[in-house]
């Protein structure tokens, strides 16, 4: 097809890898030079994303190879890493038809509602030396209301094996929004921290994103970035590994001795125990050796009662954009080699945000050059635009989000549209900060503030843009362009006889204790690991707590989050419209209108949901590609590896 190419398209064509290579040199060093809006195409710097090669000339199909290899990345400051990236080809055998050599993050997919998309995938994972278990893989195209077969998880399909595995997803995208792709198969979580995902973004198919760009009430295509913040542990030199974080990052979380405690938390995936005293293997064994430097290191450990957090670099689009002093409210100066993106006072600027991040939420927060705050405004994300942008944040009729109005909180695997107005005050540099957050209700993550964009003022734009809370978007096009309400709901689960599973309507997320450790769950049902349950082999999965129900229903359901901490729930094949928030003694938050699969539910908090299962066709063109088996989890990944995942069968 001919792709939608807002500004941070990278032309789509076939290049020689030498050229790629140079090209990419080039555009770094360009980064360097602080003019990035001048860089071509590179697929290796924080303000832009490779493209995929589309080979189908029909207009209305996106046919590529996507590749899943092992490759070496320099993610900035001079840090090589020996990562996993996808890379996009018009023929696997000769890298001269790829569009780069292989990337975090991997080629962007840029569509329209109605668009087919036709993938092949080809799993190269095989130089690592791991057993060939721990290097299957496969492709789940998270959001998206694929058929049942194309979905990628192991209730669909087999894991695809290494060393040239290869399936074929076929589906046709029909709902706009940000969305993204990334393997779901054993070890999924090693492999996204490792460095595969890649974008997908769906414009719709009536002209109104297009009427909105035109008449300047959002930002213009070149005015608009994507951006994947994600994180990343790379370990040193054997011995030489961090214990903690740099003393020197600054820090907002509140509490004054968090690098104490994150030293001794229980949980901390420092780099040192994660590449020195107790590396991993893919398959969650503890190896004898450490790692070297310049590897990755697996983070799915045995059990809870192993470590999980965050990464400890902070990447933008595969690259740390470097660091700057100070604290959001009083930033300091950029260290030496810092990416800055040019931008002018007065403009609009439109940040589509993806976040793969296997554990950290992006609490994100704007900066002028002396600290002065920027709301970024919400015009939409996981469903396509909103019917009024909105300032999000704050406290909002009793409900306290736990972040900063104006702000945008990005869990794990959530995407978010944004647009900041420049300030026609702005000079110097603003910078975009990702934030502690209290992911845990009665504490902080105890990880560093630190940049992921910086935006260099460089003059005064012509025309000077606005937006604010309440700007309308689709309701400028009157009621048949608007999100729609689905109607309060009606059908029940249902369970045929001799089925596992219950037709209770809320799902609950559970911690229980199992020989003193946590042990998360859906409905405080176990689950074997995908280390050691037969995945492949049969059923993977107790039913106990897997939901029935027949296609075209339309039900009404909730999450309870009985658990301390956030959990961001996730439903493969169907967008839900969120309803309400609620927690027992505290105000129920109603959610703006709009179409999600990834609800970040706060500690103790139940949420309500409306969904309606509609069909779409199979690959082959018959009715009922939404039957099947549907997962549904906690999208932090570890969690969902320990056991809070169960599935919605569909009938
Ligand atoms: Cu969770």
């Amino acid at each position: 097809m001919a792709q939608i190419c807002p500004g941070n398209c990278a032309k789509v064509v076939a290049v020689n890898t030498w050229k790629t290579y140079l090209v990419g040199v080039l555009g770094l060093l360009l980064c360097v030079s602080g003019n990035e809006l001048a860089q071509a195409t590179t697929g290796v710097g924080p303000y832009t994303v490779p493209q995929v090669v589309d080979i189908n000339p029909d207009p209305s199909i996106v046919e590529t190879y996507i590749v899943a290899d092992e490759a070496t990345v320099n993610i900035g400051n001079g840090v090589t890493a020996h990562a996993m990236t996808f890379k996009s080809c018009g023929n696997p055998a000769d890298s001269s038809t790829c569009s780069t050599t292989g990337t975090i993050p991997g080629p962007e997919f840029r569509l329209k509602v109605g668009d087919r998309v036709i993938v092949h995938f080809v799993n190269n994972l095989n130089k690592s030396g791991l057993t060939p278990e721990a290097n299957v893989s496969g492709i789940h195209w998270h959001g998206i209301e694929v058929n049942n077969q194309s979905d990628g998880t192991e209730l669909t399909q087999s894991a695809v094996d290494p060393k040239g595995g290869t399936f074929n997803y076929d589906f046709t995208v029909s709902r706009p929004g940000i969305f993204w792709y990334h393997p779901h198969h054993h070890s999924s979580t090693n492999q996204v921290a490792k460095g595969l995902y890649g974008s997908i973004v769906v414009e719709d198919n009536h002209g109104y994103e297009e009427s909105l760009r035109t008449s300047v009430v959002i930002p213009s295509a070149a005015q608009t970035k994507t951006l994947v913040l994600s994180d990343i542990t790379v370990c040193g030199k054997p011995g030489t590994n961090p214990a903690t974080f740099d003393s020197v990052l600054p820090h907002v979380s509140g509490i004054q001795a968090w690098q104490i405690n994150y030293q001794n938390h229980p949980l901390t995936q420092s780099p040192r125990i994660l590449c020195d005293t107790d590396p991993l293997d893919a398959n969650g064994v503890y190896l004898k050796q450490p790692y070297a430097k310049g590897v990755v290191p697996n983070i799915q450990s045995p059990s809870l009662t192993g470590r999980m957090s965050e990464g400890f670099t902070v990447l933008t689009n595969g690259v740390n954009v470097g660091a700057r002093a100070g604290t959001p409210a009083a930033p300091g100066a950029l260290a030496a080699g810092a990416s800055t993106l040019d931008v002018q006072a007065g403009q609009g600027l439109r940040l589509q945000i993806i976040n793969p991040s296997p554990v950290r939420h992006m609490r994100l927060r704007l900066t002028t050059d002396i600290g002065g705050q920027i709301d970024l405004v919400r015009i939409g994300g996981q469903g396509g635009l909103l019917n009024e942008a909105v300032v999000e944040g704050g406290v909002v009729a009793g409900f306290d989000f736990n972040y900063g109005k104006g702000e945008i909180l990005v869990p794990p695997a959530g995407r978010a549209d944004v647009v900041a107005v420049i300030p026609t005050t702005a000079t110097g540099v603003l910078t975009l900060w990702t934030e502690d957050f209290q992911r845990v209700e009665a504490t902080y993550s105890w990880i560093p503030t630190v940049p992921v964009m910086h935006l260099k003022v460089n003059g005064i734009a012509g025309a000077l843009y606005s937006i604010s809370n309440g700007t309308a978007l689709l309701a400028s096009f009157g009621a048949q362009a608007m999100v729609k309400a689905l109607d309060p709901a009606v059908d029940d689960l249902v369970l045929g006889s001799g089925e596992a599973g219950s037709t209770n309507k809320d799902i609950q997320l559970t911690f229980f204790t199992k020989g003193g450790a946590f042990e998360a769950s859906i409905d405080g049902v176990p689950m074997p690991r995908d280390f050691t349950g037969g995945f492949g082999t049969g059923n993977p999965f107790y039913l106990e707590s897997a939901r029935h129900a027949n296609l075209a229903n339309a039900m009404e359901l909730t999450v309870t989050n009985a658990t301390g901490a956030h959990h961001p729930f996730h439903l493969h094949g169907f967008s839900i419209q969120p309803i309400s928030l609620s927690k027992a003694g505290t105000t129920e938050y109603t959610f703006p209108l709009e179409f999600l699969d990834i609800v970040d539910v706060p500690a103790n908090n139940t949420l309500k949901f409306r969904v309606s299962l509609d069909d779409r066709k199979k690959v082959d063109g018959s009715v009922g590609g939404g039957q099947g088996r549907w997962l549904f989890h906690c999208h932090i990944l570890p969690h969902a590896t320990f056991g809070m995942m169960s599935e919605l069968h569909v009938h």
